[in-house]
C-alpha cells in the first residue's frame, strides 16, 4: 500500500494482513493519498467487516479458500476414502401408537426449545420478486409461511405450557436469519403485521454477511467491477446460522433459561410443523445430539441424502450427502447405477428436508470449539480443462446440515423418517421448471405446495374417521396435482392427531369440491357432512360446534395463466386462483358455548 504509515492503525494492520496473503492487487490501483481518501475508507471498512464476520478472519477465509480451490483443481473428492451405506433411524408412520406416543412428548418438550428459521435466501429458482416467506402458504386463507410459522409456535407455547403446568407459559424463543436481500423485508413483514401475535422481544433476527469473491486459484480477492474500492461479495449460505447464533450469545441464554432443543427449519415448507412434534419426541426418548428429519426420497430428486459414510480409517458418520454428489458418490463407489429408486419406488437413502433439532447442551460445547464455523467447499466455473482460470469469481459456501461434519464419532447422530405428504412440500421451483421435473417426481413448486396442504389436511382427518371424498386430477401450469378438499386449520386448532381426534365425533363427511377453513380453538365437528364452503372464526374461549349437512355453492378454483403479467405474482405462480361464489361464514367473538347447524 502506498505511503501505508498515512493510514489510521487498524486499517494499518488489516492492509498488512491483505499483502502478506498476497492481496496487494486490491491497492495496486488506488489513487495518490489524499485523493478518493472516502472511498479508501469505505473499503477498509468494508474488510473490517469481512474480517469480523468470519470466525478466524479473512486470512483464515483465504488460507482454507486456497485449500479447496487447489483440491478442486486436482479434482480431489471430497468423499475420497468413504463408502457410503443405508443408516437406520426412527422410521414413523403417522397416526399410529408410536407416533401419537412420540407426539405428546414432543409437545412437553416444546417449552424447551427455540426456534431458528434461515431466510436468508431469496430463491432464484422460483423466480418470485418478493420474499420467500411473505408468500401464501395457501390462498384459501392467504396466510403466508411466515405467519403460519409463528401461530405453531405460539400453538405449541400454549399447548406445551398447559401440559406441563397449567396456564403458565414460556415463551418460546424464533430467530430468522436473514441477509441483506431479505432483512429488511422480513422486518416490515413482521412490523406492519404485529409480529403475527408473537411479542416483537419473542423474535431476534439475525443478518448474515456476505463473503469475498475470488478470482483465481490463489485466492486473490475480487474487486467489485464497478467499484475499484470495493471487494465483491457472494452469499455464503445458510451454514452461516451456527456461527451467527454462536457470536449472538443467545445460546448461553436460552441454556440459562434452562432450553434443550433447537430446532432449524427453512423458508417454505408448510407441512413443517406437522412433523415437529413427533421429532423432537423422538430426540427426547432417543437423546438424540442431532436429529435430522427426513422423508423418503425419489432417486435423483433435488434433496440431500441421509447416508452412513464409513472411512477406510474406520472413521463413520451420518450425514447428509447433497443431492448432486449422491450420484457420483454411488458410481464411484461400486453402485454402477448411481441414485436410483429401489423395489420401494424410492430411493433408499432417506431425503433430508434440513430441518434439525439439535440438543442445546452438546451444540454450545461443539461450537465453543469451532467458533461455529462449518466445513465449507467451493464451486469454481472453469474456463477450460486446464482448471486455471474461472468464468465468473467464485466463493466458499457452507450448509447447516454440515454441522455434524465435526462431531466426534461419540455424538449421537440420528434422523427421523416421517411421510412425505404429512412433513413437506417446498416452495422452490417456478412453474416451467416444474413442469419438466420428471414424471413422478414432486414439483416443488407453489402449485404443488399448496395443494399438498389440502392433501395432507384431508388425509389426517381421513385418518381421524371423516369420509373425504377422492381427489380428482387437475393440471395447473403444466402440472398434474391431485386436487382434495380445500381444508385448512390454523396451527391451534390441531397440533396433534390426538387433539384433532378429539375434535371429531360422529359420522362427519366433505366432498371433493368443499372449502374448509377452521380459525379458531374451540371447534368441534360432529356429523358434519359439508358439500361447498364453511368458514368459522372464533376466539380462545368460544366453543363451537358444526354439525348438519351444509350446503352451497363454495369456492371453485380457476386456471389461470402463469405468464398473465395482470393477476398478482404470488396467485400467478401457483396457476390457479380461487373464485369465492358462495360460503357459510360465521364468526364468534364471545366466549361462550355455540351450536351452528343449519
Ligand atoms: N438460505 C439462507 N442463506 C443462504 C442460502 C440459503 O438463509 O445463504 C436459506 C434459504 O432461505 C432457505 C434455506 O436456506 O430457507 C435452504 O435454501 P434452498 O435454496 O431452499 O436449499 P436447497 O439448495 O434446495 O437445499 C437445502 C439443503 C438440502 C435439502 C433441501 C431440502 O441443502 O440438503 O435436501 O434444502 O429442502
Amino acid at each position: 500500500v502506498k505511503n501505508l504509515h498515512l493510514l489510521p492503525a487498524d486499517q494499518i494492520e488489516l492492509a498488512k494482513m491483505l499483502s502478506e496473503m498476497g492481496q496487494s492487487h486490491l491497492f495496486q490501483h488506488w489513487a495518490e493519498p489524499g485523493v478518493e481518501d472516502d472511498q479508501k475508507k469505505a473499503f477498509f471498512a468494508q474488510v473490517a467487516k469481512l474480517n469480523s464476520s468470519y470466525p478466524g478472519g479473512l486470512a483464515s477465509y483465504i488460507q482454507t479458500a486456497r485449500e479447496l480451490l487447489a483440491d478442486s483443481k486436482t479434482g480431489k473428492n471430497p468423499y475420497d476414502g468413504f463408502t457410503p451405506s443405508v443408516p437406520t433411524g426412527e422410521i414413523l408412520s403417522f397416526g399410529d401408537d408410536n407416533f401419537i406416543n412420540f407426539e405428546e412428548a414432543g409437545v412437553k418438550e416444546a417449552q424447551n426449545a427455540a426456534f431458528v428459521l434461515v431466510a436468508g435466501g431469496l430463491g432464484e429458482r422460483l423466480g418470485y420478486n418478493g420474499i420467500k416467506v411473505a408468500l401464501p402458504a395457501e390462498t384459501t386463507t392467504g396466510t403466508c409461511f411466515l405467519q403460519s410459522y409463528i401461530e405453531s409456535i405460539l400453538a405449541l407455547q400454549e399447548a406445551s405450557g398447559m401440559l406441563t403446568r397449567g396456564t403458565c407459559q414460556k415463551e418460546i424463543p424464533f430467530v430468522i436469519m436473514t441477509s441483506d436481500d431479505t432483512h429488511t423485508r422480513t422486518l416490515d413483514l413482521l412490523e406492519s403485521n404485529s409480529y403475527f401475535g408473537m411479542k416483537p422481544a419473542q423474535v431476534k433476527l439475525l443478518k448474515q454477511e456476505k463473503v469475498a469473491c475470488l478470482d483465481d486459484n490463489d485466492a486473490r480477492l475480487a474487486l467489485d467491477p464497478h467499484n475499484k474500492y470495493k471487494i465483491q461479495t457472494k452469499p455464503h449460505g445458510h451454514g452461516d446460522v451456527h456461527s451467527l447464533l454462536y457470536s449472538s450469545g443467545l445460546l448461553n441464554l436460552w441454556h440459562d433459561a434452562g432450553l434443550r432443543w433447537v430446532i432449524f427449519f427453512q423458508d417454505t415448507n408448510g407441512l413443517l410443523f406437522k412433523a415437529i412434534p413427533a421429532s423432537l419426541g423422538v430426540s427426547a426418548t432417543k437423546q438424540y445430539h442431532v436429529n435430522s428429519i427426513a422423508v423418503q426420497r425419489k432417486a435423483k430428486e433435488a434433496i440431500g441424502g441421509i447416508t452412513r459414510l464409513t472411512h477406510s480409517d474406520g472413521r463413520s458418520m451420518v450425514i447428509n450427502v447433497e443431492y448432486n454428489q449422491l450420484d457420483p458418490l454411488l458410481r464411484a463407489t461400486g453402485h454402477p447405477d448411481g441414485d436410483v429408486n429401489c423395489e420401494t419406488g424410492y430411493s433408499p437413502f432417506p431425503g433430508n428436508i434440513n430441518q434439525l433439532i439439535l440438543e442445546l447442551g452438546p451444540y454450545i460445547e461443539e461450537l465453543t470449539k469451532t467458533g461455529g464455523a462449518i466445513k465449507e467447499f467451493v464451486n469454481p466455473k472453469y474456463k477450460d480443462a486446464s482448471k486455471t482460470s474461472f468464468k465468473s469469481s467464485t466463493r466458499l459456501e457452507c450448509m447447516m446440515q454440515d454441522y455434524p461434519k465435526t462431531l466426534p464419532p461419540s455424538a449421537r447422530v440420528g434422523f427421523t423418517v416421517m411421510d412425505t405428504w404429512l412433513a413437506y412440500a417446498p416452495v422452490k421451483n417456478n412453474s416451467e421448471d416444474a413442469a419438466k421435473v420428471p414424471k413422478g417426481n414432486p414439483y416443488h413448486s407453489a402449485t404443488s405446495g399448496e395443494m399438498a396442504i389440502y392433501r395432507a389436511n384431508s388425509l389426517i382427518l381421513k385418518k381421524a374417521g371423516v369420509q373425504m371424498e377422492d381427489p380428482v386430477q387437475q393440471v395447473f401450469s403444466g402440472q398434474e396435482v391431485e386436487v382434495w378438499p380445500r381444508v385448512t386449520w390454523k396451527p391451534k386448532w390441531g397440533l396433534t392427531f390426538a387433539e384433532i381426534k378429539r375434535k371429531i365425533s360422529g359420522s362427519c363427511s366433505i366432498s371433493q369440491r368443499s372449502t374448509m377453513a377452521l380459525k379458531g380453538h374451540d371447534i368441534f365437528l360432529e356429523d358434519l357432512s359439508l358439500d361447498g364452503a364453511l368458514i368459522i372464526n372464533s376466539i380462545d374461549g368460544a366453543e363451537v360446534k358444526v354439525g348438519g349437512s351444509i350446503q352451497n355453492k363454495g369456492w371453485l378454483l380457476e386456471s389461470i395463466d402463469y405468464k398473465d403479467i395482470a393477476i398478482p405474482e404470488e396467485l400467478r405462480i401457483r396457476g390457479f386462483q380461487i373464485n369465492k361464489l358462495e360460503q357459510l361464514e360465521e364468526t364468534y367473538v364471545e366466549p361462550g358455548k355455540f351450536t351452528l347447524k343449519p
